[in-house]
């Protein structure tokens, strides 16, 4: 049995290989990015963020064929919102929404849904594997979060983005609460990490999330905020709602829901 420090010691190591071998592994960008040298140059290099990228979570999820789309794909949690500014935005078929980039940034912009789809994109057909039991397989096609983000610019203390969705959910015993989520740069920097606006090829339907939902592969379905109105970069998850970083991390989920 490996005592503690031997493990932590091995993940240091691997850590320092699988770093020089970033470049040939075809992350040039990801290493020539300012917030990357600066996190391998930092304390923070040696701990957990390294650990995790090198211990695993690299590997890009399964992606599929068209013929293995499923027929139905089922829509979870809120299927529309009903928050009265989204609906007035859904019913001009969100001509004039716009996607809002704050936070840890160095040019906070909003962006329209036409210059989100000028940016680089990406399509992947991958499945989707609710923490309820259930999967469905999709196509989706969104920008790259990594060319948003490089857009904007992070600064350097950025650790982790937030979406800020359009929808509540509770009622009940429980107040309504914004649904929200996070991820840290990791996630975010990742080939399949995508803001999609479409599904299936066509423009994503409302019960999916229209018109902007996240997809991040790599984690189960809850991570995937749909309706995504916002997105903040900050480097402390702890100040907003609940401080869990998300709607059902605040309600106990794992915020770290890897598959
Ligand atoms: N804004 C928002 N995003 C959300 C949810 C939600 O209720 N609201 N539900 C989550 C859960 S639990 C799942 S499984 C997926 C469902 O996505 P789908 O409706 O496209 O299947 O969205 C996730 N993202
Ligand atoms: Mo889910």
């Amino acid at each position: 049995m490996d005592d503690r420090g031997t493990i932590e010691r091995r993940l240091l190591l691997r850590a320092a290989a699988a770093a020089a071998a970033l470049p040939l592994a075809g992350c040039d960008k990801l290493s020539s990015s300012d917030w990357f040298r600066s996190l391998l140059a930092s304390a923070e290099g040696a701990n957990l963020r390294v650990q995790r990228l090198l211990a695993g979570r690299q590997a890009l999820a399964p992606e599929y064929t068209e013929a293995e789309i499923s027929p139905r794909f089922r829509s979870n949690g809120t299927s529309e919102p009903d928050d009265p500014a989204y609906q007035a935005l859904a019913r001009e078929n969100f001509a004039s929404w716009r996607l809002a980039v704050d936070g840890l940034v160095e040019r906070p912009t909003s962006f329209s849904l036409a210059e989100l789809a000028a940016m680089p994109s990406r399509t992947q057909i991958t499945r989707h594997d609710c923490v309820e039991g259930w999967s469905c397989i999709g196509k989706w096609t969104g920008v790259r979060l990594s060319a948003l983000l490089d857009t904007v610019g992070l600064k350097p203390n950025a650790r982790y983005i937030v979406f800020h969705c359009a929808d509540s959910l509770g009622g009940g015993f429980e107040a309504p609460a914004s649904y929200y989520e996070s991820i840290d740069l990791v996630d975010a920097f990742r080939e399949q990490t995508i803001l999609a606006y479409a599904m299936n090829g066509a423009a994503l339907p409302i019960p999916y999330g229209a018109p902007l939902r996240l997809r991040v592969e790599n984690q189960l379905g809850y991570k995937m905020a749909k309706y995504v109105m916002r997105v903040e970069v900050v480097d402390d998850l702890t100040r907003i709602a609940g401080g869990g970083g998300g709607y059902w991390e605040d309600r106990g989920y794992a915020w770290y829901a890897g598959i």
